[in-house]
């Protein structure tokens, strides 16, 4: 069992090795990179990915030899499922927002979760373009750079600026009438609308309250780890936008300032999808 001194001392190499990675990033950013599709034309990933994934797994792997790794990368080479299991297991997405990392749009970052008996117990989002490093450890509250962060006290709909996060409508045609039933609600519910295209990045401006909420479906573990704890360590709520309750291993992510607007913005995505479906069963 590990204990609050064992997690300080995990989180703090940990932030160690993300700031060494960070200069590999910032040399791939402005440089050339290699661009590789993976299964699917949209799946992009840059020599860098592979990289600064190899070097983190290798730093912690050296340090801490019976700690388990799942990490982007090296989950889609393998063709492995994730796997949580009871032993500290750190959660890599080594550049999350690779689309933008590749055309040089700086919303983009390394992001490092570990879970602990299967539940988050650290998280670091590092954008070493900007410098600024959000860390949490669970119970111990949030921060940027060292200096304590917290979402913003918006609780109603109306007053909220929020994340959207869809991927390419290319591979989501199926889901193309939902996607933008749930955009066309939400702009007009809502103050304003962004979409950045770093899940991780959208989590850390939540925990600081530069967004008042976010909802993104069909993440993988690596995207939210690490903000998914930094969220809550900073006073916000994390729900599942479907099920009473919210897994990491299968997200589908509402990161909200609070509770109530979580719960808002949730009961409008599902009444929304209903409306959608209804409309698809006349077509039809
Ligand atoms: P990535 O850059 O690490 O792939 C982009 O909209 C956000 O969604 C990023 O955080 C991106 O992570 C994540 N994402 C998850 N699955 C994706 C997919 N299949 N295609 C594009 N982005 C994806
Ligand atoms: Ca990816
Ligand atoms: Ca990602
Ligand atoms: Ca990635």
């Amino acid at each position: 069992m590990s204990n609050e001194i064992d997690i300080r001392n995990y989180i703090e190499f940990a932030k160690e090795l993300t700031l060494k990675a960070g200069e590999i990033f910032k040399c791939g950013f402005e440089g050339q990179k290699i661009v590789e599709a993976k299964e699917h034309e949209w799946d992009l990933v840059t020599d860098y990915d592979k990289k600064i994934e190899k070097q983190l797994i290798s730093g912690l792997k050296s340090k801490f030899p019976d700690h388990e790794i799942i990490g982007e990368e090296d989950t889609a080479e393998g063709k492995k499922e994730p796997v949580l299991t009871d032993k500290p297991t750190w959660i890599i997405d080594p550049i999350d927002g690779t689309l933008n990392f590749i055309n040089s749009f700086p919303e983009t970052c390394i992001s490092i979760g570990l879970a602990i008996c299967k539940e988050l117990s650290g998280g670091i989002i590092y954008n070493p373009l900007s410098d600024e490093m959000y860390t949490a450890i669970k119970g111990q509250g949030a921060f940027l750079n060292g200096k304590p962060i917290h979402t913003s006290c918006v609780t109603e709909l109306k007053k909220a600026l929020i994340e959207l996060e869809f991927f390419s409508l290319r591979f989501s045609s199926k889901n193309r009438d939902i996607i933008l039933g749930r955009l066309d609600a939400v702009l007009h519910a809502s103050r304003g609308i962004r979409h950045i295209g770093s899940a991780a990045m959208a989590l850390a401006y939540v925990a600081k309250g530069a967004l008042d909420s976010l909802h993104m479906d069909h993440l993988q573990p690596w995207d939210v780890a690490a903000g998914v704890l930094i969220v809550r360590e900073a006073g916000g709520a994390v729900l599942d936008a479907k099920e009473e309750r919210y897994d990491f291993m299968k997200p589908n992510t509402i990161a909200a300032a609070n509770c109530t607007l979580a719960m808002e913005i949730k009961e409008l995505i599902n009444n929304t999808d209903l409306k959608t479906m209804r409309k698809r069963l006349t077509r039809t």
